[in-house]
């Protein structure tokens, strides 16, 4: 996968392109990341890009056309099929694992970087074709969230992560949260290791994970209980689960 990202602060991209997984991606060809600095396609001789609102009000705004000209400079031209070209945005969809795997299916992605109060409205209108939040909070620019998909996308990539069931054994990808993970010492300051992941039983251990893992839902993010398409297994799991947690709370914990 190809994609452009489109700033004013390409730095920003230097240590998390060149660290671990992405690094790595970057290497083996799974992954090609063309920074596109905004600022060399300002057309005044201090190279700014932003200006005030119109109508007045705080900050400053990013205008249009440094940012349509960066985009043209990368497409062949009018009529040809456009990539999706995604401005980040506490306005836009916002971003999912589901999200992830369908961006991941692209051979490209533009994403456009805002900084300021935000981009002239004409960029939003007449050049993008997606608007793409990363939650509801507010940012100083637009690179952290620029950043946080291509590492999610790309960890969906054929071939990034050495075993695929890595990809989507995890807990989004399932609709479940995580399930404890040990690993050694087996007693850590006298805190031990729950027995059954130390018995060899395989089918005992399988069984405790995913009652850990609907436990965990259950109580943590019970939204995403709510969407999921149960087994007869994890429903029977599950009524126990409920049972005792009413038991428990009758007793006072
Ligand atoms: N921004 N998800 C860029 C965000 C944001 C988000 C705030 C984007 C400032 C200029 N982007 N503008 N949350 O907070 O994507």
């Amino acid at each position: 996968m190809r994609v452009d990202v489109l700033t004013i602060f390409p730095e920003m991209f230097t240590g998390f392109l060149n660290t671990s997984i992405i690094k790595r991606a970057r290497e083996q060809g799974h992954l090609t990341v063309n920074l596109v600095d905004i600022r060399d396609y300002a057309r005044n001789k201090h190279r700014s890009v932003d200006d005030y609102p119109f109508g007045g009000g705080p900050g400053m705004v990013m205008q249009a056309e440094p940012i349509f000209l960066a985009v043209e400079a990368l497409l062949p031209g009018a009529g040809a099929v456009r990539p999706p070209i995604i401005l980040l945005s506490p306005q836009g969809e916002v971003f999912n694992q589901a999200l992830a795997s369908e961006l991941a299916r692209q051979e490209r992605l533009i994403l456009i970087c805002g900084h300021y109060e935000g981009v002239d409205e004409r960029v939003r209108q007449f050049l993008v074709n997606r608007e793409v939040s990363i939650g509801d909070y507010v940012l100083t620019g637009g690179e952290l969230p620029a950043m946080v998909i291509i590492d999610a996308v790309t960890r969906l990539l054929p071939g990034v992560l050495g075993d695929p069931a890595g990809a989507t054994e995890d807990s989004f990808a399932m609709g479940l949260l995580e399930y404890p993970q040990y690993t050694r010492p087996r007693s850590f300051r006298g805190l031990e290791v729950p027995e059954v992941l130390l018995s060899g039983n395989h089918e005992q251990i399988r069984l405790w994970r995913r009652q850990q893992a609907l436990e965990r839902t259950w109580r943590r993010r019970p939204d995403l209980l709510a969407k999921l398409e149960l087994s007869p297994e994890d429903r029977r799991l599950l009524v126990d689960i409920i049972r005792r947690a009413e038991n428990e709370e009758l007793q006072g914990e």
